[in-house]
């Protein structure tokens, strides 16, 4: 077990009751006023680390807000707990189980131990045949059944053994095998499985079943039914399945008794969270598609931010400054939400990438010791890649009644440069931040020549905070820091709420409750039902639709 940290409920804690002071002094300060007191606050609250440039000077802080989020970080002890982590504590209380997906990137000659055995030899062995499977299929020497080479890779996984591969997969598509079709089934909706194969020669196809347990409801739904569409192609020959299905698994009599041969299962560990996986062999795919080396650059970025965010002190520390700034909004400003705005269009899906990895980790209610929370925990995540939301949510942002702070992501250099865009695109990042930060005063409305009963409308009060992360280039290595980044930053923050990070059992829940329901909605007969009576009602109304709509 863990050596947890004895320390007072939050609240009781004298630096929470000073930062709470300290908010009724600074919530009425304008960022206008604290930029105009020190002409070099935008230099003076930036930092550059691994490769990013984080500039939080927009936030609404000053240097004392800094100096006791600092120390409510050392009093929590952030420091042990990362330590505890690194080394393989079990941190997942609840699960009792290690918490050790900073070992999936760690550099081959490094020492950790897993209960007194080196896991870094086993990472790396999968990691190497991961690499020998890539370059096979890549090739064109590992064949279809019929002796086809692969063209097309579906990944059938859920949660985070989809969110995952499916993000990687997207913003390293410049990186891609073109010749290659990339697809993700996720949903147990069955639109999903078929659009996904409609266009598709089985014969060219390679199914990558991902599902830590084996036993998910819609993986193991989709992975059948992927079965029956290939033994459909390969007339029943049950040997075609060996070329056309592996799996990336923790649980390998599931797998077998699925019909997987365990030599095409890729394996993983208790200890790497769903939601942590994506570097492990749940990134299959996205190996297949940028190839081994590029894969190990991506694990290599994700290594450089675990030793900035294990080494370097709190002040200068990316992830635990970020954690710190987002708890002052949460805890303090009351904010409910994050928006997180990629201005990268490769990053399109990272803001959902996102909501499962700070959703999932600290929605909780209870700290470690079962005790109810009296204050928020996990803010709501969300976001889509700029400039589009700048012409549809960005309003609520800039004159709504909440305050929403915001990530913008920008990058120095396009991977697709074409003529001014990738100026005006970055051109859009630093207006969006100067306008939230400053606004448009009366005057300046005015002096646009606006009539006096339009002014309001057109008045921006400003003192909208923003973080904003600049990087070169998105490569490989550049997308791992930033997940590592965000990874730590959601650490920071279940750490000092006292909350287990690494469990979900909101999810689990889930997991079973429809198992219950599913044979009342496919009985022959009435089936007798003791649900609530909403629920009841809404079985027997779709029983009653179902059965006429198969009639009509
Ligand atoms: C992630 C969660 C959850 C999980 C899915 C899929 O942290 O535990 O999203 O990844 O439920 O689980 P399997 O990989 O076991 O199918």
């Amino acid at each position: 077990m863990t050596n947890l940290p004895v320390s007072a409920p939050l609240r009781q804690r004298p630096v929470w009751a000073q930062l709470e002071a300290h908010f009724q002094k600074l919530k009425s300060l304008h960022l206008k006023q604290l930029f105009a007191q020190d002409p070099k606050r935008g230099e003076k609250f930036a930092l550059e680390a691994a490769g990013i440039y984080l500039d939080y000077s927009k936030n609404r802080i000053t240097d004392e807000t800094l100096s006791l989020l600092l120390q409510l970080a050392q009093e929590s002890g952030l420091r042990a707990q990362i330590d505890a982590m690194f080394r393989g504590d079990a941190i997942n209380v609840s699960e009792k189980r290690a918490v050790l997906h900073t070992a999936l990137r760690a550099p081959r000659d490094a020492t950790i131990l897993h209960e007194g055995r080196n896991v870094v030899p086993d990472v790396h062995a999968v990691l190497d045949r991961m690499s020998d499977f890539s370059n096979r299929v890549r090739s064109g020497d590992w064949k279809g059944h019929s002796g086809k080479r692969i063209r097309n890779v579906i990944n059938i996984g859920i949660g985070g053994s989809d969110l995952g591969p499916v993000m990687a997969y997207e913003a390293l598509k410049h990186y891609s095998d073109r010749a290659m079709t990339f697809r993700f089934v996720s949903n147990v909706d069955g639109t999903d499985f078929s659009e996904a194969v409609c266009d598709l020669d089985p014969a060219e196809t390679l199914f990558i079943v991902s599902s830590k347990t084996f036993t998910t409801l819609e993986t193991m739904a989709n992975a059948q039914s992927a079965r029956a569409w290939m033994m459909a192609q390969l007339k029943g020959d049950e040997a075609g399945i060996a070329k056309h299905f592996v799996a990336v698994s923790t649980n390998a009599a599931e797998v077998t008794k699925f019909g997987i041969d365990t030599a095409n299962m890729f394996g993983f560990w208790d200890w790497v969270g769903g939601r942590y996986s994506m570097d492990s062999a749940i990134g299959l795919s996205t190996m297949l598609a940028i190839g081994p080396e590029n894969f190990r650059a991506m694990l290599g970025g994700f290594h450089e931010m675990d030793e900035h965010f294990r080494t370097a002190p709190f002040d200068q520390n990316l992830p635990a400054l970020m954690g710190l700034l987002s708890l002052w909004y949460n805890n303090f400003f009351g904010a409910q939400t994050v928006a997180v705005l990629p201005y990268q269009q490769y990053l399109k899906r990272f803001p959902a990438y996102l909501q499962q990895l700070t959703m999932e980790s600290n929605g909780k209610h209870v700290t470690i010791e079962g005790a109810h929370v009296d204050y928020d925990t996990g803010p709501i995540y969300w976001g889509e890649p700029g400039t589009n939301g700048q012409h549809s949510f960005y309003q609520l942002i800039h004159q709504g009644t909440r305050l929403i702070p915001c990530d913008f992501i920008a990058f120095a250099r396009n991977l697709n440069p074409l003529g001014r865009h990738q100026d005006m695109l970055v051109a859009n990042v630093f207006a969006q931040t100067e306008a939230l930060a400053f606004g448009k005063t009366v005057e300046e409305v005015k002096a646009e020549g606006t009539p006096d009963w339009l002014v309001p409308h057109r008045l921006f009060e400003g003192n909208r905070p923003s973080n904003t992360l600049m990087l070169e280039t998105l490569t490989p290595a550049a997308l791992g820091k930033l997940v590592a980044l965000y990874e730590h930053s959601v650490f920071t923050q279940g750490v000092i709420w006292q909350i287990d990070s690494f469990d979900q059992w909101g999810v689990e829940l889930g997991k079973v409750l429809a198992q219950r329901i599913l044979p009342q909605l496919e009985s022959a007969n009435e089936p007798k039902l003791d649900h609530d009576s909403s629920t009841n009602a809404l079985i027997q109304r779709y029983r009653k639709l179902k059965s006429t709509s198969k009639e009509g």
